[in-house]
């Protein structure tokens, strides 16, 4: 018997050894990609993780996932859900099941799968996540600031502004301290400070969403900031975008609502027991701190000589600050935990050099523009007043040309309470700058480098993607793009992070989308802008300009369409069907105001046009290309692109509809706008205009033909310079690739000469500029009205970098399938690209040898891959040194005049063409 026993274990031994993988899932993330986060927004999350990177791990077959209230129960007593083995190859996005969580539930869960042959790996880590307050009832603390004030002129700003609060509370804590967390926000922003420390790293908070729908909420584990006895909270509350200067002059100051805090601070005891400390009457607050004034487009005094040092601490005499107004939560405002992460100091910038062009005054040159702020570290002289002013560029005489912040003051005081050396980096305020000008220090010190930092501020994102070339100034431009990126992905997507404007302007936002996802993990970034705009949305559907939306009701079309082109895109680059389920109502209300206001078919809306044509033969920015044409091609865009959600929805009744609207719209327009020789029928002949007809796909493949030589007439004609604005240049390469015309692509890329991508960098840029002219050595400075030179709109170029020039872009939604397609060309000897997806790295890297290719390539575990070689007559291919004949892995697909199509498995490959 025993032996039969015995036996019997052996076998099961062997059975588990051959039967399981050693290796575990890994990098665990719920929803929009966050890790681990406290203070979560989603209630019902999805769950995502990757496969390890294993030579015999293709693919998923199954997955469990065990979530429980306490790790201890993990995997085996798993208490909210347990998923079971589920047979199916999803590894991402995977929605929880389980019983309904509550605002504050911290939650645990792990994960498994079983790979292509049946083999089960082993549980990951636990990982975890504490949701937030998710509703109003959550909150017992009240909204508080001080008397309103009498608002006046301050010193510097020329603007009237509300002074800053200083709010504070102490309280007693008589228990041992199992966990703290701060709970908090503000109608303006807030910085929080406990027993003198200032509350996570975070700036610029709460961020900026439609205040008067939602307002979004901070979480803070606060645990190690509490004493076991005497404690004190402190509120710095400033104005931002909720109760300062934003926008133009309809919207002035004195409309303005006060600045307000809320905040509750929950304490749980050793002992189980709780305790709440929340903003209400009983806190006490001043005006007489040292920020005497703080505004997003001006900037920030700050007076030493009011500091009163320790104020957030428990000692601090409070005895002559005023009793606050507190005032009950509104029932028609949301406060709902943030569901991106909020602006961070990332890096930082030391000045490569110091100049002095006018007598006082020191230029600290960081190098680069850049977006945040200053760190000083300056001798100064009791009373005199610090000026820091900032630029993004310097006139010819070496001073600040600021013409461009247009009435932005941009500029940082700082009173000094003493002689000495202080330490100062402003709090509610950023800049947009390369240039600081200090001057009003001690002069009888030397300016040294040290004295200045540029801290660079975004919202807290990490880098995703990485591209290189063999070419400098395309290298060049893939860091002005990544600049222009950071510096106005600032809590929400701006147009320019340094003017007195820096809104959410959202033309620009749709065309940078696809690439923004390939450099950064902006996911969650921009599913939080895109509830901004499902508020924002007129009940007939419009979409304003700008979201969060401060200038006014009209859409234009090109822009009100970044609430169709955005959530296809995102859910295409992301895989998450939610972006569609979230926003299909808002897509489907702004094709309805397309129908509403459009005669025949033609649309009638009104629109930016494309937005700085270069050369334009109207007058205006708004170029060539007519109104009705532009207005109807996005017509039909976003019906399309709305069409293709209720596809994946499911919504078949609605993908009839949308596919008779979309086909009516589109052959209206080539009615309309093309006449029987493939000719614009409008005014004026412009690139743009046979773009989008080729771009939206909005003429039959007959007509298409007929167009093309138009285009590349009209190409030809600019000596292969584009002649496109904001809404044209994007389309560029989308059209030139599709009709097999990279070359041209290639040309109009790698001109130097105006206006170009690389005109700007050999005319200095170090970011993405508004113009391609915005600064140039023979003319200087374009028109200071609208001048900025950190615009992302024409980065968007950093797709087709990613997508063609490497090779490398999703061909299923969220990477399930990739494509390998690189197009070698211009004067590149080799390019690369990777991407960290979903499901992991993937990768394309070529590189000229000999008479072929070699060619790298990662394919993440559980994906797919297409793979198109350049590939001629004649030619033979090898893979890893192999006929393909030899392959398991890689199966030939078919050969067309230029090219060899595969399709290969997860894994790393090296192809050779010879
Ligand atoms: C400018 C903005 C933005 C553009 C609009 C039309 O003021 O800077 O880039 O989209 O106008």
């Amino acid at each position: 018997m025993t032996k039969v026993i015995y036996i019997l274990i052996a076998l099961q031994l062997l059975a588990s050894c051959t039967a399981t993988l050693n290796e575990a899932p890994n990098q665990l993330t719920v929803s929009e990609g966050f890790k681990n986060p406290i203070g979560f927004h989603d209630q019902t999350p999805t769950f995502s993780w990757k496969l390890p990177v294993l030579k015999q791990v293709k693919s998923q077959s199954g997955y469990q996932i065990v979530v429980a209230s306490d790790p201890e129960l993990l995997p085996h007593h798993a208490d909210l859900w347990d998923s079971k083995t589920v047979p199916s190859d999803q590894s991402v996005q995977v929605t929880y099941q389980g019983k309904p969580l509550q605002s504050k539930q911290k939650v645990y869960w792990q994960v498994r799968f079983t790979d292509q042959e049946g083999n089960a790996s082993a549980w990951s880590e636990v990982a975890n996540f504490e949701l937030g307050l998710l509703s109003n009832a959550d909150w017992t603390a009240k909204w508080i600031s001080l008397e309103p004030e009498v608002i006046h002129d301050t010193l510097h700003a020329s603007t009237l502004l509300y002074t800053p609060q200083y709010l504070r509370k102490s309280f007693l804590v008589d228990h041992e301290i199992a966990q703290a967390r701060l709970f908090i926000t503000a109608k303006g922003l807030f910085e929080a400070q406990i027993n003198g420390k200032k509350v996570g790293e975070d700036v610029m908070v709460p961020g900026w969403t439609p205040y008067t729908k939602r307002i979004e909420t901070l979480s803070y584990d606060v645990t190690d900031l509490l004493n076991e006895d005497q404690n004190t909270i402190g509120i710095i509350l400033g104005s931002g975008w909720h109760s300062g200067r934003l926008g133009w002059s309809k919207f002035l100051w004195f409309e303005k609502p006060l600045p307000r805090a809320l905040c509750q601070l929950e304490i749980t005891y050793k002992n189980g027991d709780k305790a709440i400390i929340p903003t209400n009457s009983e806190w006490k607050g001043t005006r007489n701190g040292p920020i005497r004034s703080s505004s997003i487009y001006d900037g920030e005094v700050y007076d030493a000589r009011l500091e009163f040092p320790h104020w957030s601490t428990f000692d601090f005499d409070d005895s002559q600050w005023e009793n606050v107004i507190a005032e009950a939560l509104d029932p028609n405002v949301d406060l709902v935990p943030k569901s991106h992460l909020a602006v961070t100091p990332k890096s930082v910038l030391k000045p490569i050099a110091i100049t002095h062009p006018d007598s006082g005054r020191y230029v600290f040159d960081l190098g680069q523009n850049m977006v945040g702020v200053m760190d000083l570290k300056i001798p100064v002289k009791k009373d005199q007043t610090v000026m820091v002013r900032f630029a993004e560029m310097l006139n010819p005489d070496g001073t600040l040309y600021t013409e461009n912040y247009r009435n932005a003051k941009s500029t940082d005081y700082y009173i000094p309470k003493e002689d000495g050396t202080i330490s100062y980096r402003p709090t509610f305020t950023f800049h947009g700058f390369r240039y600081v000008e200090l001057s009003g220090f001690d002069e009888d010190q030397h300016p040294e480098k040290d004295w200045v930092t540029g801290i660079v501020q975004y919202s807290n994102f990490d880098k995703t993607g990485h591209f290189n070339a063999s070419h400098d100034k395309l290298n060049q431009l893939q860091q002005n793009i990544t600049w222009g990126l950071r510096g106005n992905l600032f809590d929400i997507p701006t147009d320019c992070p340094q003017r007195d404007e820096r809104l959410g302007w959202t033309g620009d936002a749709q065309v940078i989308l696809p690439t923004s996802m390939f450099n950064y993990g902006v996911h969650a970034f921009w599913s939080s802008w895109l509830k901004s705009a499902r508020e924002e949305q007129g009940d007939d559907g419009s979409i304003p300009f700008v979201i969060p939306n401060c200038l006014g009701p009209e859409s234009s079309s090109g822009w009100a369409d970044a609430v169709t082109v955005i959530p296809w895109e995102l859910y295409f680059r992301t895989g998450d069907t939610r972006i569609l389920e979230d926003n299909y109502e808002m897509m489907k209300g702004l094709v309805a105001y397309y129908k509403a206001h459009a005669e025949n078919h033609i649309a009638d809306v009104n629109t930016f046009g494309d937005w700085l044509q270069p050369y334009p033969l109207g007058e205006g920015n708004r170029g060539d290309t007519p109104q009705d044409l532009i207005g109807t091609a996005y017509f039909a865009r976003s019906t399309d692109l709305t069409l293709r959600a209720a596809q994946v929805l499911g919504k078949l009744e609605d993908v009839r509809e949308l596919r008779t609207l979309r086909d009516t719209v589109r052959a209206a327009f080539e009615d309309q706008f093309i006449d029987s020789e493939g000719k614009l029928t409008t005014e004026f002949e412009t690139q743009t205009g046979y773009l989008m007809a080729l771009g939206f796909e909005l003429v039959t493949e007959e007509t298409a033909q007929k167009i093309l030589p138009h285009l590349i007439r009209k190409i030809e004609d600019a000596d292969h310079h584009l002649r496109t604005g904001f809404l044209g240049t994007p389309l560029l390469p989308t059209v030139l690739d599709k009709y097999g015309l990279t070359d041209i692509m290639y040309t109009i890329l790698f001109k130097e000469t105006y206006p170009s991508w690389f005109y700007c960098i050999n005319q200095g840029a170090t970011t993405m500029w508004e113009r391609w002219n915005s600064y140039s050595h023979e003319d200087g400075f374009g028109d200071a009205g609208m001048n900025s030179f950190n615009h992302y709109a024409y980065g968007a170029i950093g797709q087709w970098l990613y997508e063609r020039i490497a090779g490398l872009a999703p061909l299923a939604p969220g990477y399930k399938k990739v494509r390998i397609a690189p197009i070698p060309g211009g004067p590149l000897s080799f390019a690369e690209a990777s991407y960290e997806s979903i499901y992991g790295k993937v990768s394309s890297a070529w590189r000229k040898v000999d008479s072929g290719l070699e060619l790298h390539v990662t394919i993440a575990p559980n994906t797919a891959a297409q793979i198109r070689i350049p590939f001629k007559d004649g030619m033979a291919i090898r893979v890893d040194g192999e006929e393909l004949s030899e392959r398991s892995d890689i199966t030939f697909v078919k050969r067309t005049e230029t090219a060899i199509e595969l399709e290969a498995m997860p894994g790393t490959y090296v192809f050779k063409t010879l």
